[in-house]
């Protein structure tokens, strides 16, 4: 069930749902290498979303800046491998949106609980925005918010739920997009959490 929600971007609905509880199983493993935490932004915040990465490359922010790097800025070691049924999931869902041959070198794990949220930003610390981004929910619902190419521009709706997939290319790349404030709920396999995987190609 492929539903568009923008030029360049489209939900493929419940497409993680029968690995939910693998997915969360891998996160757990990824969580144990690198343990989710809540970074700072430039401005001196810290973010409500705590984060975790795997794969060559994460995402890191702190008082220097937003960036990719090779290691843990908490541990110092490298980031742990991609589990097999991450890259085979966000391959699959980049060829059912038209992108074949995705390989991704970077997964940011983001997990919210009541209360957190993304405020309005675009993704463009990768190096090829041709490169497509795939993202995974996992938990409770949320409404993400898809805006336009400038911050000002009156942002869109869409309820994403668990094992819901999106791919985000073409024209919408580079769209403003954020999270509301996850509302207090309950997942039988995640609790009050909602998780996201997103997947890029940083290099
Ligand atoms: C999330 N994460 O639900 C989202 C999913 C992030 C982030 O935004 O940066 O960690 S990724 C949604 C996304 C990616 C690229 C483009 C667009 C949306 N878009 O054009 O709306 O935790
Ligand atoms: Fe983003």
């Amino acid at each position: 069930r492929a539903e568009p929600i923008c030029e360049g971007a489209i939900v493929l609905r419940g497409l993680a749902r029968e690995s939910g509880a693998e997915l969360l199983a891998q996160i757990e493993r990824v969580a144990g290498q690198a343990p989710f935490r809540q970074m700072q932004t430039p401005g001196g915040h810290t973010m409500s979303v705590a984060m975790t990465c795997c794969g060559d490359w994460g995402w890191v922010t702190d008082a220097k800046g937003y960036r990719y790097q090779q290691q843990d800025p908490v541990s110092g070691a490298p980031w742990s491998n991609m589990p097999a049924l991450f890259r085979i999931l966000a391959a699959d869902a980049a060829l059912k949106a038209g992108y074949a041959e995705f390989e991704p070198d970077s997964c940011l794990i983001n997990r919210y609980l009541p209360g957190a949220r993304m405020g309005l930003h675009q993704d463009r610390n990768e190096k090829d925005f041709d490169q497509p981004i795939v993202s995974v929910s996992l938990g409770t619902p949320v409404t993400f918010q898809f805006g336009g190419m400038r911050r000002s521009d009156r942002p869109g709706r869409v309820p994403l739920e668990h094992g819901d997939v999106v791919v985000w290319g073409g024209p919408a790349r580079l769209r403003y997009h954020g999270v509301l404030t996850l509302k207090a709920a309950d997942h039988p396999l995640t609790g009050a959490c909602r998780y996201n995987l997103t997947f890029r190609r940083a290099r």
